[in-house]
């Protein structure tokens, strides 16, 4: 309490000092013209912050190429909001501190003037004084504003006696609630269709192309796959050149949730693609029987050990005359 009066009464005498030094600079002023308009801003214009943070406004003058040799700032806040720490001239522009820093957190009131008195008179944005500010409580938009109750305690700027017309712009504080951020799982986007593929005849199964929703994937060794496309409903299709392709319709992939196939074998010896196997299948295969490796190509080494031979036919001769689609026990 003790501390506190101690503020109010410097403040209070702050203030009386300050009106009797703007008294100074307002009645010179006053006699002579007004000169060219001058905006002081408080810069940011809109601060969002949470409460018990602290965060800076700075008041800047902006003049233009209109020089200024004076300025007095008078502010109000909301003293239930926010709390002034701390009050840093900037001395640079107008290093004459007639009035020092004064504020009063009982009241929400701020008060500080500068000047020079030499030549030449500073210009353009000015930095003239930077508050530090605490936020106390949430408030959807509390007013830094610059006093307006009394006449002699009012935001002026001055030049060579004559009080400039002046734009005050204030700044609006807007305290939000420390709410703790909920920890909200996002919802899954994708599903997984996973299988196997056992391509007849042979020990390696790998490179059976699958297609899931517009996706596609070959088989590994042993003929596993798997996808993820987003949640649907769809046709999954399996093919492989030499062999006749299979499809399983209406495989539903949920979110977040594997769909396991059954595992499918696919036959041997659709070697012209047709989506059968039959006669011209054996002739194409005949033409290059005997062939050895590295010449066979994989569609007609229909148990890929590298040569076309009898147990290719053997193999296709098996599905002659079975056709596309290829067996699957599937939903
Ligand atoms: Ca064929
Ligand atoms: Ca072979």
């Amino acid at each position: 309490m003790t501390d506190l009066r101690n503020r109010r009464t410097n403040a209070a005498r702050a203030w009386s000092v300050a009106g009797a030094a703007s008294l100074c600079i307002l009645i010179c002023a006053a006699l002579g013209a007004a000169a060219s308009a001058v905006t002081v801003v408080l810069t940011p214009a809109t601060v969002i912050v949470s409460p018990m943070n602290t965060f800076g406004v700075e008041v800047m003058l902006r003049t233009g190429s209109q020089p200024v040799d004076g300025v007095q700032v008078y502010l109000t806040y909301d003293p239930a909001v926010l709390q002034v720490l701390s009050a840093t001239p900037d001395a640079t522009a107008l290093p004459i501190e007639i009035l020092p820093p004064a504020w009063d957190n009982a009241t929400g009131a701020l008060a500080y003037a500068a000047g020079i008195l030499s030549e030449p008179a500073p210009s353009g944005d000015l930095r003239v004084l930077t508050i530090r500010f605490r936020a106390l409580s949430p408030h959807p938009g509390s007013t830094i504003a610059f006093a307006t109750a009394d006449p002699a305690r009012t935001t002026k700027v001055s030049y060579s006696g004559a009080i400039l017309a002046a734009n005050l712009t204030p700044s609006v504080v807007t305290v939000v609630s420390a709410t703790p951020t909920p920890t909200s799982t996002p919802p899954t986007t994708t599903a997984t269709v996973s299988g196997r593929v056992v391509l007849q005849g042979r020990s390696d199964h790998s490179g059976a192309l699958v297609c899931v929703g517009g996706l596609s994937t070959t088989t590994d060794a042993s003929g596993v796959y798997a996808l993820s496309p987003v949640p649907g409903s769809y046709g999954v299709t399996v093919s492989l050149g030499g062999y006749l392709s299979a499809t399983c319709p209406g495989v539903v992939a949920r979110a977040g949730a594997t769909t396991q196939l059954t595992e499918v074998t696919l036959l041997a010896g659709d070697v012209d693609g047709d989506c059968q196997i039959g006669l011209f299948d054996l002739v194409v295969l005949g033409a290059r029987f005997n062939q050895l490796p590295p010449a066979p190509p994989p569609h007609l080494d229909l148990n890929a050990d590298g040569a076309l031979n009898i147990l290719d036919v053997v193999l296709l001769a098996g599905n002659y005359g079975r056709f596309c689609p290829n067996p699957w026990a599937c939903p």
